[in-house]
């Protein structure tokens, strides 16, 4: 039976198509290194680490997180228990930002010492396979994070909320602006469901401008400002 024009042209797409999908598998993916930006915790011992003062939400960058410019840690936890991760500043007019993830480790996953690019979505989970070690052309797996829970300190922040892309202060509330009455400190609470590795990334947000009373310079953006961060064990 002769092939009719649209029979033709049928399998000519799907030809196309299933070799678009071997290359979308084939594609691999340059991963950032988080070595010397990494660091593991343990419940109740803080660390005292650096970060940009606005690389958790970086205008510039499409309101993304930068990697890079942010500091990460880490913490096993038991499914079923209940934590918090704080980060606070003495640093005035800083506001810290976090988002937390759940980060599979084993078989087929990248370690996590490795992230998927130089910025990260502060309230979205991913899953990208093929994450290549540029370096030494290793193809280190797939890095998947189950996003958890995210938000910034809002205690003292200036700014007029407006959405756009040049915003500094973001109104979309999934960035999720909390305060506790504590300037320069944010507290985040959750519950695990499941055992294995929680990885946290951590920086700062639409920083004050400087001012007389505000030593700090905030127009220098790659300048690192200190801040402390502690896991805890909460209670049921
Ligand atoms: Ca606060």
């Amino acid at each position: 039976m002769k092939e009719t024009l649209v029979s033709k042209i049928s399998k000519s797409l799907t030809a196309l198509a299933l070799a678009g999908g071997f290359l979308a598998s084939a594609q691999v993916q340059a991963a950032a290194s988080l070595d010397n930006y990494l660091t593991d915790f343990e419940f109740g011992v803080p660390q005292e680490l650096k970060v940009q003062s606005q690389a958790w939400y970086k205008p510039q960058f499409g309101n993304a997180g930068w990697t890079h410019f942010s500091k990460w840690g880490q913490i096993k936890l038991k499914r079923g228990q209940t934590v918090s991760i704080t980060v606070k500043t003495s640093v005035a007019g800083l506001y810290p930002g976090m988002s937390v993830w759940f980060r599979p480790q084993g078989k087929g996953f990248a370690p996590s010492n490795w992230y998927a690019g130089h910025s990260y979505h502060q309230y979205a989970s991913i899953d990208t396979w093929n994450q290549i070690d540029q370096t030494t052309g290793t193809n280190l797996g797939r890095i998947k994070m189950d996003w958890v829970t995210n938000g910034f300190d809002t205690d003292g922040m200036k700014g007029t909320p407006t959405w756009n892309a040049a915003a500094e202060y973001p109104s979309n509330s999934s960035f999720n602006g909390i305060s506790d009455g504590i300037p320069g400190s944010l507290t985040l609470s959750f519950k695990a469901k499941r055992s294995g590795l929680y990885q946290f990334v951590f920086a700062g947000i639409n920083p004050d401008d400087k001012t007389a009373t505000k030593p700090e310079d905030f127009s220098n953006n790659a300048m690192r400002h200190p801040v402390t961060v502690t896991v805890e064990k909460l209670l049921k």
